[in-house]
């Protein structure tokens, strides 16, 4: 319930309309006429953000809008209508905000009610809490910021990043707070990794977007308490609700990606396949799986460099005992296609004479002390350890000068972990003192943009010093960390229920401008078994971040330890992502301009159909693949969903007809794909890596009815496809089957394709 009192007086000023009530300011701006951001300065009268930076703002901004505001007052009370080109949004007494299309129909009206909470803790929780004097309430009630506003019933809602559980998170409860917990994450975890502050809310009419910006602890109660309102809450800082229209999924997908940023173009390579371990731990392990991918004929990219690659955990050092002299090695599997890929941490070894601490120590660039008196210390691997204050661009550019110390080694991506920030000694207090540029604040800010922080540092400094597109893989991030970033889901576990989880997973993520984004195949804790190990890869085939990673300790992850049948099977799926690779590089191209990215939940293209709302064990890979992997043990025959349309199967080429269930055979070697009828699907041939021969030939498979094909290529590593270095084709097929092509680009220095190959796909 708010309670601002009456409307006072207000005032329209370019974009934004003041209004100032009894007892509270509100600021209500327009930023396109389908994007209104609301801001109430609770906590500060500075509006900051960290998802929307200037570059963010400038691009919004050059887009028209429209605004118009004006009061009226009846008996009973004061409205003020805030029209744009496609919202209304109506402000009144009490500070209540409600959000209309223009015809009329509300969208998202707050909540007038007084919230009733349900006791959901755990019989231990609710001891402590008592015993500390609070009542359960408290845990959700009575948070500075809230907002509390109103839902159908059976609407679906979707977002919020990395969160476990299922595609529609109705009924469920999340927190935001950065967290690294080891034990098996599922659909009851509040928070993980990640803070994504933004929910898409599907009414059968109009879909819309809510995103919180606000990186204080955050608290998501998505019609769990009660069916008929969303709440949302923050431990301190602003309300800032930005209310995203848009109607469908897709644009919804579309402004929230146009207002906080999209994952850019990432290197071709990037995209291929990656095998890691924590464990590889000397020139000798990498080597030696190196070559075995190799000599098994399995695609790779890079054999990953996790933590022991260090000296003693000193991040930006190199352990030459185990791995040689700088740069050697790298040099040495370069020549074989793989690319060097390392971890980096952001806890810095506290120790006189390492460079990292001398450097930090002397230009106060840690996190300092509640009193502000000394460096603030933790532990993490290398024992003592500071935190860099990545708020700082200073900070930024430190860290990145140290990252391009690696690049020139030869490093060609960085892994960021441990960044929530995670510690071994009890988490860091939220009083601990950083800044966000000049602006000294503390961690209780700051945690949830400390991945995100350290993301921008390395992906600027890359990019700037590289002149290459960057990868940089993070765990811990917020909304807005796309930009920079790629994810991945952190450490899940060697269980069917994780394999089950990472298609909502992976889907969220994609929903929130990840387009960039995979699991650990195979799972990283605990022990994998033959079976799992078979269907993780191949439900992660179309993956864009798609790599085996594994935990020291636990059962080794590499194919060829389970016999010759897991190997044929693990490579039949690596080799399929290959072959599939244009059209996945063709997604992320689209991506540039229409936000969306490539693992996509089919309701995102079937909204109407309420098969799809909560549909969790398939996926679209843009709109013309739709993939169902098994994600039970034991099971040889799917049921499948197809959606409206006729669908081709992949390999074998029979036609099935949408809106209907069908159960279809899949042995251990085997996932169900199907093709959209009527779409043409660019491929490659086969390769060890991306690189390893030149691309001459474009396939292309057709289904009937396929008539073009909008198909991009660019030099797949540097940034000159920005200025216009790249070809761009316009393929069409005759009813014959002819292919003609028209360049509608051409690139000045990518050499175009020599051949175009066709592969009908339909038997029938
Ligand atoms: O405390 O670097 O999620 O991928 O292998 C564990 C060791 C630290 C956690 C990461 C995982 C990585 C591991 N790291």
């Amino acid at each position: 319930m708010r309670d601002y009192g009456k409307i006072k007086t207000w005032k329209l000023d370019g974009r934004t309309v003041y209004v100032q009530f009894e007892k509270q300011k509100m600021e209500i701006t327009v930023l396109t006429d389908e994007i209104v951001n609301v801001f109430v300065p609770i906590w500060s009268e500075d509006h900051r953000s960290k998802a929307i930076e200037k570059e963010d703002l400038e691009r919004v901004y050059s887009q028209g809008f429209t605004v118009n505001a004006e009061l009226k007052k009846d008996e009973n009370g004061t409205e003020l209508v805030i029209t744009t080109g496609k919202i209304k949004t109506i402000v009144s007494d009490n500070g209540y905000v409600d959000f209309y299309t223009l015809d009329g129909k509300a969208v998202s009206r707050e909540f007038r009610g007084e919230r009733v909470p349900i006791k959901t803790l755990g019989i231990w929780e609710m001891e402590l809490l008592r015993a500390e004097g609070h009542t359960v309430a408290d845990t959700v009630l009575n948070k500075p910021v809230s907002d509390t506003r109103v839902v159908g019933k059976d609407e679906p809602i979707y977002g919020l990043g990395d969160k476990m559980g299922l595609l529609d998170k109705r009924s469920y409860e999340y927190e935001n707070w950065n967290t690294d917990d080891p034990s098996a994450h599922n659909e009851q975890y509040r928070s993980l990794y990640k803070s994504i502050p933004f929910v898409i809310c599907k009414k059968p009419e109009y879909a819309y977007g809510l995103f919180y910006d606000n990186t204080f602890h955050s608290y998501f109660d998505l019609a769990k308490e009660n069916k008929e309102y969303i709440a949302y809450s923050a431990d301190d800082g602003n309300l800032d609700l930005y209310f995203i229209g848009g109607g469908s999924i897709k644009n919804v997908i579309g402004n929230y990606t146009f207002l906080t940023g999209r994952t850019p173009l990432p290197q071709l390579w990037t995209l291929g396949y990656h095998q890691c371990r924590w464990g590889y731990s000397s020139a000798k392990d990498i080597t030696e799986i190196a070559e075995k991918f190799r000599e098994l004929d399995i695609p790779c990219e890079s054999v990953q460099y996790d933590i022991d690659y260090m000296d003693g955990y000193r991040v930006f050092t190199w352990n030459e005992k185990d791995y040689g002299p700088k740069g050697e090695l790298f040099e040495k599997l370069y020549k074989k296609g793989f690319k060097p890929v390392v971890i980096i941490d952001p806890g810095t070894k506290r120790e006189e004479g390492y460079f990292m601490y001398e450097e930090g120590t002397k230009n106060g660039y840690f996190f300092r002390n509640a009193e502000d008196t000394e460096d603030y210390v933790n532990e993490v691997w290398p024992g003592e350890a500071n935190y860099p204050d990545f708020g700082r661009d200073e900070v930024r550019k430190w860290w990145g000068k140290h990252v391009n110390d690696l690049t020139d080694m030869g490093v060609a991506a960085i892994w960021n972990d441990m960044n929530e920030p995670a510690s071994f000694k009890g988490p860091l207090p939220e009083d601990v003192v950083g800044y966000d540029e000049d602006r000294k604040t503390t961690h209780r800010e700051l945690h949830n943009v400390y991945g995100h922080f350290m993301g921008k540092a390395t992906y600027e400094a890359m990019k700037e010093h590289t002149k290459k597109r960057p990868l940089v893989i993070t765990r811990a991030c917020y909304s807005g960390s796309q930009k920079y970033c790629a994810v991945w889901t952190g450490d899940n576990q060697s269980l069917w229920s994780h394999l089950q989880g990472m298609i909502p997973q992976l889907c969220t993520l994609g929903m929130c401008g990840f387009a960039v984004n995979g699991v650990d195949i195979g799972g990283f804790g605990s022990d994998t078994t033959p079976e799992l190990l078979c269907r993780w890869i191949q439900a992660s085939s179309f993956s864009t971040f798609f790599r085996n990673h594994s935990a020291n300790g636990c059962t080794r992850q590499e194919p060829w330890l389970f016999g010759d049948d897991v190997v044929d099977i693990y490579r039949k799926y690596v080799k399929l992502h290959y072959r599939f690779l244009p059209y996945i590089y063709d997604l992320m191209h689209e991506e540039q301009e229409n936000g969306l990215p490539v693992m996509r939940p089919l309701v995102m293209h079937y909204e109407d159909d309420p098969a799809t709302f909560n549909l969790n064990d398939e996926y679209l890979v843009g709109e013309k693949i739709l993939v169902s992997p098994v994600v039970n043990p034991g099971e040889r025959v799917k049921k499948v969903y197809l959606p409206e349309g006729k669908w081709v199967s992949y390999p074998d080429g029979k036609t099935y007809e949408g809106k209907n269930y069908y159960l279809v055979d899949a042995p251990l070697d085997h996932m169900p794909i199907f093709i959209k009828e009527g779409s043409i699907i660019p491929m490659y041939g086969e390769m060890s890596y991306v690189g390893e021969k030149k691309m001459g030939t474009l396939e292309l498979l057709l289904t009937k009815g396929a008539k073009n094909l909008i198909h991009y290529q660019d030099g797949g590593e540097d940034l000159s496809y920005l200025q216009g270095n790249y070809n761009l084709y316009d393929i069409k097929v005759s009813e014959a089957g002819e292919v003609s092509c028209e360049l509608l680009n051409k690139a000045e220095s990518v050499p175009q394709y020599e051949h175009f190959k066709t592969i009908c796909l339909n038997i029938d």
